[in-house]
Order: C-alpha cells, then structure tokens, then sequence
C-alpha cells in the first residue's frame, strides 16, 4: 500500500500523477483528504489519499525504487525534512514483509500514528490490518480527527 501526499501547487493533478503511473498495478485509490500538515515545519495543507497496489513483479524495494520515480517525475525537491512537497510516495505496507532497514522500514514507522495515512487505507480496504499494530479501523480511534474528505475530489488513473 502507498500513500500519496501533495501540499505545493496543482496538489490533486501531483496525486493523480502517481495513479496513473501505476494504472497497470492499482487495484483501489482512496478517497481524498485534506488535512493540515503533520510535524514541526509550518507549510499549507496537504491532500492525502492511498493507493492500493498489485503487481507480483515488484518486492518491496521495487515498490520504493517506483515511488522515488514518481516524486522525481512531480519535480520534488528535496530540501527540508517533513517539509512541503509537490508529491511525497511512502510504501506504508507491503504483504508479508516487515523491514527495520533505515532505507526502507516496513510497515511506514510513522504510519501507527497518522490518521492521513489510515482514514484513507480505512475506506479503501476496510479490513486492513498493520502489523505491529493491529486492525485500521481499531488504532483511528485512538487517533484526532482532524481530516475533511473532500468528496468533491478523486484521484485519477
Ligand atoms: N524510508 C524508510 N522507510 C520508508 C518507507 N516505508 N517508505 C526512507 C518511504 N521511504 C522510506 O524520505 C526519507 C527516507 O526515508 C528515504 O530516503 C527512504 O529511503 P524522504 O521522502 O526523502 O523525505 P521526507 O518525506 O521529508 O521524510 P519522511 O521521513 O519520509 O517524511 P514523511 O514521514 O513522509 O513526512 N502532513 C500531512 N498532513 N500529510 C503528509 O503527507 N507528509 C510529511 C512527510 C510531513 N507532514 C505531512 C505529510
Ligand atoms: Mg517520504
């Protein structure tokens, strides 16, 4: 599972962007959210939203290598740490593997903690479980709510 956010220009067209890419291998795109930023850099909201991916073709460093494509193609800069983005491609789960490598760290070690990443893969996969942590739906209710759906976006593929 990826999630995709975006808080710098055309922030839905940066989200689709990355669907698109990977229209071959997407089995469900969330809804979208808009949520405020997350972490100590002050910067404008973000749009949210997951991407439920399948492609036997691709291990979980495969997955990485497409996501770091796919924020190069958005023209990321990388600048400051959790600063604003065009497009941001984090690989939050992959099927069976859990990974302590500081390059790719499996589930997403942040992601127990950000309902942007869970409200979004709560909708599209209802029965998601994150290992260490147990089942979606469960931890959100530990969480703030802080996210607006905004029903009147979709990401296209
Ligand atoms: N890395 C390790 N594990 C993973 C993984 N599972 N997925 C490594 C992706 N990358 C992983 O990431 C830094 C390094 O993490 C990479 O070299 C990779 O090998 P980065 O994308 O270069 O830098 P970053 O995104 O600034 O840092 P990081 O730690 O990924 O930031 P986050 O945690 O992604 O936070 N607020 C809202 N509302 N919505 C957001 O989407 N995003 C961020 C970025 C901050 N605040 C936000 C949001
Ligand atoms: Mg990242």
């Amino acid at each position: 599972m990826l999630s995709i956010g975006s808080n710098l220009g055309d922030r839905l067209a940066y989200l689709s962007s990355a669907a698109e890419a990977l229209a071959d291998v997407l089995v469900v795109a969330s809804p979208v959210y808009e949520t405020p930023p997350w972490g100590p850099v002050e910067q404008g909201d973000y749009l949210n939203a997951v991407l439920i991916v399948d492609d036997p073709g691709t291990d979980a460093r495969g997955w990485l290598e497409r996501a770091h494509e796919l924020e190069r193609a958005a023209g990321r800069e990388r600048t400051i740490r959790w600063g604003p983005r065009t497009l941001d491609v984090d690989v939050v789960h992959v099927e069976g593997v859990t990974s302590d490598d500081p390059e790719l760290t499996l589930p997403h070690p942040r992601a127990h903690e950000r309902a942007f990443v869970l409200l979004p893969w709560a909708d599209a996969d209802p029965g998601a479980e994150l290992p260490g942590y147990g089942p979606v739906a469960a931890i959100l209710t530990g969480l703030p709510d802080e996210l607006t759906r905004r029903d009147d976006l979709a990401v296209r593929a």
